[in-house]
């Protein structure tokens, strides 16, 4: 299937190594002649440009979504460049260690906070920066990525699962105001997967083998078939889908049991 992408440009915020899901669809994107910027937050430079180097020239950016000259400077800088843009990707969140590893009860205001501001406001500010470029395009489409914790009480997720809940109402309220200038958003929902932000968190590894062994497709997901969802949702093909959560997760959140 031809997804018409050629030319196309796209911003992917949240690329941190080879196994991040920002990555995955970065690659996706330009297997489908995307042209890219790639954000990364401070420390991770030297890995992401180093990811880098064998695409097509993408421009790569520093963009921490707590600072708002930052986020601003992106759009400044893309816009300078490209004059418009088709593509937003957020594949990013936060929430303090401590905050993931204990009891939901003793989730602190200030843990919470930064998870919401980090996790979901970041969608909000970053859409409402990427609207005019977008806008200039005749229109885009705006992906990220959420999980189950946001609607079921998983262990050791915890603030994640707030944060989540509130980034699935932002897709939401964000695809309601901006689907009249022709701007979809959509997030997806896989399954488990080993990634920086998911290794050593003490619930992932029991969550990861349960996925494994009682989805319907007895396995937890490729991160290139989530690259390609994401490209299906940029693409044309999905012009009449927005304000939804896109499962993909390997069959097992319709499972009763
Ligand atoms: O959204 C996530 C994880 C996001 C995340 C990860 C970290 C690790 C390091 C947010 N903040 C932090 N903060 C850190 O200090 N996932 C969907 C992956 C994930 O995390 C889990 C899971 C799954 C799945 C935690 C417990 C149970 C399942």
């Amino acid at each position: 299937m031809d997804l018409g992408l050629k030319g196309k440009r796209a911003i992917v915020l949240g690329v941190a190594n080879k196994r991040s899901i920002a990555w995955a669809i970065a690659q996706a994107l330009a297997t489908e002649g995307v042209q890219l910027a790639l954000t990364y937050q401070e420390r991770m430079e030297e890995s992401v440009r180093q990811l880098a180097e064998p695409l097509d020239n993408p421009m790569v950016l520093p963009c921490d979504v707590q600072r708002d000259d930052e986020v601003a400077s992106v759009f400044r800088t893309i816009g300078d460049a490209w004059g418009a843009l088709d593509i937003v990707v957020h594949s990013l969140a936060f929430a303090p260690r401590e905050a993931l590893d204990g009891d939901f009860l003793d989730t602190k205001r200030e843990a919470f906070s930064m998870a919401l501001d980090i996790s979901a406001y970041s969608l909000v500010h970053v859409a409402r920066e990427a609207a005019p470029l977008l806008e200039k395009a005749g229109g885009g489409s705006i992906i990220t990525m959420t999980y189950l914790g946001s609607e079921r009480a998983m262990p050791g997720y915890n603030v994640m699962g707030v944060a989540k809940a509130a980034l699935e109402a932002s897709v939401r309220y964000l695809a309601a105001s901006l689907g009249p200038r022709g701007i979809r958003v959509n997030a997806i929902s896989p399954g488990p997967m080993q990634t920086l932000a998911a290794r050593g968190i003490s619930g992932f590894t029991d969550m990861y083998k349960h996925a494994r062994e009682v989805s319907a497709l007895r396995r937890t997901n490729d991160p290139d078939e989530i690259g390609a969802l994401a490209a299906f949702l940029a693409s044309h093909h999905a012009r009449g889908t927005t304000g939804e959560v896109h499962y993909m997760d390997c069959g097992y959140r319709f499972l009763g049991i």
